[in-house]
């Protein structure tokens, strides 16, 4: 290790070789970072990398050994380098090269040369080739660099790879899940997104231009966030509601002196609780790499409002009957009709609904309220043909389509959760087994 200043015990962050490799003159051997600064170590010379002494993670000082190189052109029987720097290593002048938008104090800011690609057996080498600052750039952004494809001379990661990559995230034409992003280095998938479109409309006719209103703007950067992080996969059944759709008319004839109305959410929600405490993933939610199973139930419902989508939530369902459900999601609706839902009237969900039965449609796919990990989406009911064994029965069938999240739910339990939600709403006695 050359001089690195005035520094000791600086954490090796990447070792950028692996042994047999060909290392040119100047190309980075690893990265180092300080509190202040990244840097990467250049070979003093070109050679073949025999043995790595160090490993990601281990801390360094000027003379700590690296590695073990034998000298391109030497003789078989030359003795191997030893890559110890003394002064004598990293650039002819012996300095690392310093990350140029934060430099150690003192040091000057240097560009990071143009790394060279490793040839190995099958093609190119796996590690990623990048300055430091540019290194520093994809970690500060979350950007697992391995993923990013390079452009710049000799397949070397830009500034603007990084920022390119981020922006594929950002439109949604990459998928990348939390903590990772994803776009194989290799096989020339990589980002080269196109830029999004633009147009000059009034070309092609007249057009009236207005701005987005404050909900959807604040909605849309969630649902395109929610969208793009989580693995969605939606899981579409059905629900033979017949006998609950008589209860429900049945009971609003019963409450309607009381101002009570039962629409089809208010039994959904009740049998998502019971379906939630048989299926508990359903109840959770990420939090790195562990899994937060809530002990409570608290259950939004997106409601279509005139300046936009909201979720109002109606907490500790698993508590309330059915008419207090009933109640409680008129007052939410018509609040949120109004705009004049509380923040804490929104937060705290668990577990979502998403319900355009009284519009209309088939199935569709709703997208995951984050940090959740999964929505039901109820489309119209409608009355079906269903064989009984013997003839065609006119039953009232209720389309449920329920999206998960990949990361914390398998499509079996996706597919239990669904069975198990229509066996309730088929035979709603058991909603309280
Ligand atoms: N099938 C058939 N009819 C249904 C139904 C279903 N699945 N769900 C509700 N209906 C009927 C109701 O019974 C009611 O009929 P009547 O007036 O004859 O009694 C009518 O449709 C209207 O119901 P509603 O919408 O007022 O009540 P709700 O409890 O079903 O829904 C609310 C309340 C707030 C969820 C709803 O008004 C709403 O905003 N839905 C839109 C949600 C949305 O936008 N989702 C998309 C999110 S992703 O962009």
């Amino acid at each position: 290790m050359p001089d690195i200043g005035d520094y000791k015990g600086i954490p090796v962050i990447e070792v950028l070789v692996g042994p047999g490799d060909v290392v040119r003159e100047e190309q980075s051997l690893v990265t180092l970072e300080s509190d202040k600064a990244t840097m990467d170590v250049p070979s003093p010379f070109g050679g073949v990398v025999r043995e790595i002494k160090l490993r990601a993670g281990d801390a360094v000082s000027e003379g700590s050994v690296i590695l073990l190189m034998e000298p391109q052109g030497a003789s078989a029987d030359a003795v191997t380098s030893e890559v110890d720097a003394s002064g004598k290593t990293g650039r002819r002048d012996g300095s690392p090269i310093v990350d140029e938008e934060r430099s150690l104090a003192g040091h000057p800011s240097e560009p990071a040369p143009a790394a060279a690609i490793q040839e190995k057996e099958g093609g190119l080498s796996g590690s990623s080739h990048a300055s430091p600052s540019v290194r520093k750039l994809a970690r500060d952004v979350g950007v697992d660099i391995t993923r990013v494809q390079g452009t710049g001379p000799k397949g070397r990661i830009t500034q603007d790879n990084v920022t390119a990559f981020v922006k594929g995230v950002m439109t949604g034409q990459l998928a990348a899940p939390a903590g990772a992003t994803a776009a194989p280095a290799a096989g020339g998938a990589g980002l080269n997104l196109l830029p999004w479109p633009k147009v000059d409309f009034t070309k092609f006719g007249p057009i009236d231009t207005q701005p987005l209103s404050r909900i959807k703007k604040i909605s849309g950067a969630n649902l395109h966030r929610n969208w793009v992080m989580i693995p969605h996969v939606t899981n579409n059944d059905e629900a033979d509601i017949t006998d609950l759709e008589a209860l429900r008319v049945q009971l609003n004839k019963e409450n309607e002196k009381a101002g009570v109305k039962f629409t089809m959410l208010a039994f959904v929600i009740k049998a998502c609780v019971a379906a939630l405490k048989k299926f508990p993933a359903f109840n959770a939610s990420l939090d790195g790499d562990n899994l937060v199973f809530k002990q409570y139930y608290h259950i939004g419902f997106a409601a279509d409002t005139p300046n936009g989508l909201v979720v109002p939530v109606i907490r500790d369902a698993d508590k309330k009957g059915l008419v207090d459900i009933a109640k409680e999601m008129a007052e939410l609706s018509k609040l949120a009709r109004e705009g004049k839902l509380k923040p804490d009237q929104m937060q705290g969900g668990c577990f979502s609904i998403s319900s355009l039965g009284g519009i209309g449609g088939t199935h569709f796919t709703p997208i995951i309220n984050a940090p959740e990990v999964a929505i039901l989406g109820l489309s119209k009911s409608a009355m079906k043909p269903v064989w009984d064994g013997r003839q065609f029965m006119p039953r009232l069938i209720l389309p449920l389509s329920l999206s998960w999240d990949h990361r914390v739910i398998d499509g079996a339990e996706a597919g239990r959760f669904n069975a198990y939600l229509a066996t309730i709403l088929a035979d709603y006695r058991r909603v309280s087994l």
